[in-house]
């Protein structure tokens, strides 16, 4: 019987950068313009072609809100092999948010503690670039930023305008059996 893969996929970063705009463009081919408070923890599952022809299944959790109560952050946390930094073009301190607390987090939870396991691999996305007047952070920071996070690399995106959004998911995705 041929086994499913299934990677849970992890995205993180402050409110209103646009995590749950591009988990659905990328699900659903879709954008919606009313803005809506994630509540809770949304798992959505979407299957995806690698270049090698390989399918696997992401299983995307999207935090919302509640990403201020640590004891819902660790379950969130929990298992995950992948995680997707997302900050906006338009907001500095979304870029500079995602070192601290975003990614020490993550690192406390999915660090290299385990011998057996893999160290979750990462991506950083910066969303907005639909917003090129209003842009406040250039590329060239954010691949730095990369750089210095060790994620697997740096991607410019728009959810509104569906720019290099599979690019993203795909290349974390990828990224999973780079490791391995
Ligand atoms: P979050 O899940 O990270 O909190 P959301 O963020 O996906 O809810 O998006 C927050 C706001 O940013 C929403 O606007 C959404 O429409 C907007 N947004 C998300 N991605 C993009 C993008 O690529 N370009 C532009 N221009 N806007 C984007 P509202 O106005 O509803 O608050
Ligand atoms: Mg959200």
């Amino acid at each position: 019987m041929k086994q499913k893969l299934v990677l849970k996929l992890v995205l993180l970063g402050d409110p209103g950068v646009g995590k749950t705009s591009l988990i659905s463009q990328f699900v659903h081919a879709r954008f919606r313009h009313s803005y809506q408070l994630t509540v809770g923890l949304d798992i959505s599952s979407k299957q995806v072609q690698l270049d090698d022809g390989r399918t696997v299944t992401l299983s995307i959790n999207d935090i919302g809100g509640q990403a201020r109560f640590a004891a819902i952050r660790h379950m969130f946390f929990k298992g995950a092999h992948l995680a997707m930094f997302v900050y906006d073009v338009t907001r500095a301190e979304t870029l500079d948010n995602i070192k601290d607390p975003w990614f020490k987090e993550l690192m406390e939870f999915c660090g290299r503690s385990s011998k057996t396991k893999a160290a979750i691999q990462t991506i950083l996305v910066g969303n907005k670039t639909d917003l090129e007047d209003y842009r406040m952070i250039e590329e060239e920071e954010g691949i730095q930023l990369a750089k210095e996070i060790n994620a697997k690399g740096h991607i410019s995106a728009s959810a509104k305008e569906n720019i290099q959004v599979d690019e993203a998911f795909k290349t974390l995705a990828q990224s999973f059996f780079d490791e391995i």
